[in-house]
């Protein structure tokens, strides 16, 4: 897969060369042709209009005010096909500005579309609009949120799956289910961030209230704030119904703010077929781990009549603070005969570490890949300080907290010709196409971080706990799978290589939202010259409340 890749690199980066033949008298002949490494334009348009709004709904039970797409809690599914174009028209009646990230997707070619304020777009303004345009030359099980701040914490989801009819495990099943996994908070997460980055919190992340399957729950209101009307116990749990002898490919998708899930279905087994789009040898599990950003695909035969229940444990241990309210063990019903009554079946008990991701060297990739040798690697630190002024706690990377620069974003800098970035944009810079690079995470706090690279799959070489330290000679270059969020393990390290093929500036960090606030942020500002030789379209450059000289 690795190979057909380069071998498309080295073909565009021939055929752009020849585009520029007859420029070549001109002084500086590569900056008057376009770099456009898409070329094929084969597949459907996919069109997806979203009117993004606030309203109340009470997923649990519990009302409050959430937002919404197209009227609803959780956006629709954006589902296509591999090499398809995907169009989504936003319309934006918040009193905010807001975006919308494809996560997972590379964006090659479009940079501009990748949706992170303060990287690659000015927001979308208050009732303002804006239409993403982007082909995808990739399969899998993505999502979509917004990047603005905490607003993807209150609603502003969903899933993105993209079928490859050339999938190997194509005939291995009937049918696909997603199943969307995610914390819950009763109050709106402005509030909980204002909190948490006050003094009060002393660095303590918000407590989710709940957790959601599908976006459902139910919830003891007994816990609700007293004088609470807004809270129904025994709301409807998600449903799922089987039927036996068929097959379903589970598409789990970790769509937190801040929780990692052990994931089962009682009285079935998993086959692992996908991760973050990259096609695995089968594996078999009971309980799987899953951590904020990442996504599966399981294979699961109905071949067990019954009434079950499935499982996403929230893991809680690794919470600094744990909301009285919550119960922890999240709930839908898995069904063969259509019916609502509780199961009473009995958990999988096969032994899962708290707050240890699962192990990526368990999985192998479908197909055999050369993962090249490394030509730059950076390390990076993960910290967290009190602020000796205002006593607020924030997050370091290579000790540097970033900080978003949201009316003057890193892509517009760059079509600026600007070189040079402020420390706090915690920029890496990357001038060379196809350099490999190795970026070693090295974790000096006591709990994981899921962190989630844009516009780039990585291989996963190694990983490990406390105490132990990265070992150059025994990474794995020979099978390791290639996926786009990772997680670093409490006190630990891991190595991730990427071929930084597309140029874009692409945001790196922990996707524990709150987190994020707290500044566990940096950017890879790939190829800056070939992004200058990309043209961003009329309405995105609009989107900045200033235009710059060269936009
Ligand atoms: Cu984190």
């Amino acid at each position: 897969m690795l190979s057909r890749k380069i071998l498309t690199q080295v073909f565009l980066f021939i055929y752009s060369f020849f585009l520029i033949l007859p420029n070549a008298s001109l002084s500086s002949p590569i900056s008057s042709s376009n770099y456009s490494p898409v070329q094929t334009q084969t597949g459907n348009v996919k069109v997806f209009n979203f009117t993004i709004s606030k309203g109340s709904y009470a997923p649990d039970g519990f009302n409050r005010n959430v937002h919404l797409i197209n009227g609803k809690f959780l956006g629709p599914t954006i589902e296509c096909d591999k090499g398809d174009t995907i169009v989504i028209n936003v319309i934006n009646e918040l009193d905010e500005d807001t975006t919308i990230h494809s996560h997972g997707i590379s964006q090659l070619g479009s940079p501009w579309y990748d949706g992170v304020p303060g990287q690659s777009q000015c927001g979308i303004p208050s009732n303002g609009t804006f239409t993403y345009k982007f082909q995808v030359n990739q399969s899998g099980t993505y999502w979509y949120h917004s990047h603005l701040k905490t607003q993807y914490v209150d609603g502003l989801s969903g899933p993105l799956i993209i079928h490859d009819p050339d999938d190997p495990y194509i005939k291995d099943y009937d049918e696909e289910i997603i199943v969307l996994l995610q914390d819950w908070y009763h109050n709106d997460s402005k509030t909980l961030l204002t909190y948490y980055l006050s003094p009060e919190s002393h660095g303590r992340e918000p407590s989710p209230d709940n957790g959601l399957i599908n976006g459902k729950n139910s919830y003891n209101c007994s816990f609700a704030p007293s004088g609470s009307s807004n809270c129904v116990s025994n709301a409807t749990l998600a449903q799922f119904n089987f039927v036996q002898g068929k097959r379903y490919r589970i598409r789990i998708i970790n769509n937190s703010a801040f929780t990692a899930f052990v994931f089962s279905i009682d009285g079935h087994s998993m086959n692992i077929i996908e991760v973050e789009g990259m096609i695995t040898q089968n594996h078999t599990v009971h309980r799987l781990p899953i951590n904020v950003g990442q996504r599966y695909s399981a294979i699961v035969t109905a071949d067990n009549p019954g009434q079950f229940w499935m499982r996403a444990e929230m893991e809680t241990k690794c919470y600094n603070y744990v909301s009285p309210g919550l119960n922890p063990l999240i709930k839908a019903i898995v069904t063969y005969n259509n019916s609502t009554d509780p199961p009473s079946s009995t958990a999988w008990n096969e032994n899962v570490t708290d707050c240890v991701d699962f192990n990526a060297s368990d999985l192998k990739p479908y197909n055999t890949q050369n993962v090249p040798d490394a030509n730059l690697n950076f390390t990076i630190t993960i910290e967290f300080y009190k602020d000796k002024k205002t006593n607020i706690t924030l997050g370091t990377l290579n000790n540097s907290t970033y900080v978003i620069d949201l009316k003057y974003p890193t892509i517009n800098k760059v079509y600026d010709n600007l070189t040079q970035f402020t420390a706090d944009q915690n920029v890496f810079s990357i001038e060379k196409n196809n350099t490999v690079v190795d970026i070693i995470l090295q974790n000096y706090k006591t709990y994981e971080h899921p962190f989630h690279l844009h516009g780039h799959v990585f291989w996963v070489l190694g990983s490990g706990g406390s105490g132990t330290t990265p070992d150059y000679n025994n990474l794995n270059t020979k099978d390791p799978i290639q996926r786009d969020s990772a997680t670093v393990p409490a006190l630990g390290w891991t190595v991730l290589r990427f071929v930084s093929n597309n140029p874009g500036v692409w945001g790196f960090h922990c996707h524990l939202e709150w987190h994020v606030e707290a500044g566990l942020v940096a950017q890879f500002v790939t190829q800056p010259d070939l992004i200058r030789q990309l043209t961003p379209p009329d309405d995105w450059k609009a989107l900045c409340p200033q235009q710059h000289s060269k936009l």
